[in-house]
């Protein structure tokens, strides 16, 4: 079955408009803007005159339906919906704007605007041999640009310099681009999870937490490393060794059938032993055509491991006025197994 016949089965109501730009792609193979629209007998891609061409290249089997000035997107979904002779339209509640809500419905007086309820990312969960093909480079991308760059990097550059030779050793390799917003914290800086890079000068003795990944054919890798400059010693180091083995013990508790929520604990509780608090984020995420996708892997997910889930393990340790560190590996999840998609090494690399 394919991703459109998955979400036909799956939709409770005569139709569907999806606008998330993952879903739009994972549906169709269209990457430019504007919205799908599919019902049991249509399946349309409503979008301007700039995309039309593209989407005719990249969704030859779709139905073309363009917007302009005259008909605009509540008038040309109106049309279609009546043409299909539609009662319920499932659209995405949890990515639509009020305003844009309120204007379909204004368009479309008799058709009852049902809540889409996930569908697409529920199905997007499970990875299909190309998809699971393409986020294996993408993080092979990733890995080798990591090694690649470790030659150049010392202390005395700057934190936005490190970044800028990252992201290029990345595009080089084939990487569409940037994952996400490349994270590269150093010193105190570490200590914030979710640091921006900046322009502090890296010191000998400091950690550097890098956190980046590729994308190709639009689905991405994730994947951070933690690497010394100078010699690391004391709290720091003994902060590297502890998120080490907390990540070796979450990629050890991986198995089909397993509970993400398991998996989750078992990480948390090595940290917590040590550093009480100082673990404050999930363990892990899917990653796919989004950098945060289904399923959680968290102290509160209800979710179970499958094959084909492709997820994160990335425990840190953060603690202000000291620094952090953070390691973190994509992987995919096997009927046997699983396969670690990040072949860089993990013992503390002092540059
Ligand atoms: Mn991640």
């Amino acid at each position: 079955m394919n991703h459109l016949e998955a979400f036909l089965s799956a939709m409770k109501a005569d139709a569907a408009l999806v606008h998330r730009p993952e879903n739009l792609r994972w549906l169709s193979g269209y990457t430019g803007e504007g919205c799908l629209f599919v019902a049991k007998g249509a399946r349309a891609i409503l979008t301007d005159s700039r995309y039309t061409e593209q989407a005719g290249r990249e969704a030859p089997d779709w139905a073309l339906v363009q917007v302009d000035a005259e008909r605009d997107y509540p008038a040309q979904i109106a049309g279609l919906a009546q043409a299909q002779g539609v009662r319920g339209l499932l659209v995405e509640t949890d990515y639509l704007t009020y305003d844009g809500y309120q204007a379909l419905a204004k368009a479309l007086p008799g058709v009852e605007l049902l809540p889409m309820g996930g569908i697409p990312e529920q199905l997007r969960e499970i990875k299909d041999a190309a998809e699971l093909d393409a986020i294996q480079k993408a993080a092979a991308i990733a890995s080798d640009a990591f090694m690649n760059i470790l030659p150049s990097i010392h202390a005395g550059m700057t934190e936005k310099q490190v970044r800028r030779v990252l992201e290029f050793e990345m595009l080089e390799l084939g990487s569409e681009g940037v994952a996400f917003e490349t994270i590269a914290a150093a010193g105190l800086n570490g200590a914030l999870p979710h640091a921006t890079p900046s322009d502090h000068v890296i010191q000998n003795g400091e950690l550097l937490t890098l956190d980046f990944g590729a994308t190709v054919n639009g689905y991405r890798s994730d994947m951070t490393r933690t690497v010394g400059f100078g010699k690391i010693t004391g709290e720091l180091r003994q902060i590297y060794e502890t998120v080490r083995m907390a990540q070796q013990l979450g990629l050890d508790a991986l198995a089909v059938g397993k509970a993400c929520c398991e998996v989750d604990r078992v990480a948390r509780d090595y940290i917590d032993a040590r550093y009480p608090g100082a673990f404050g984020h999930s363990l892990g995420h899917g990653v796919g055509l989004y950098i945060h996708e289904q399923p959680r892997v968290a102290s509160r997910s209800t979710a179970v491991l499958k094959p084909g889930h492709v997820i994160t393990v990335e425990p840190g340790v953060y603690i202000p006025d000291v620094g952090g560190c953070r390691i973190e590996d994509t992987v995919i999840m096997t009927a046997d197994g699983m396969i670690n998609t990040i072949a860089a090494p993990k013992h503390l690399i002092e540059l």
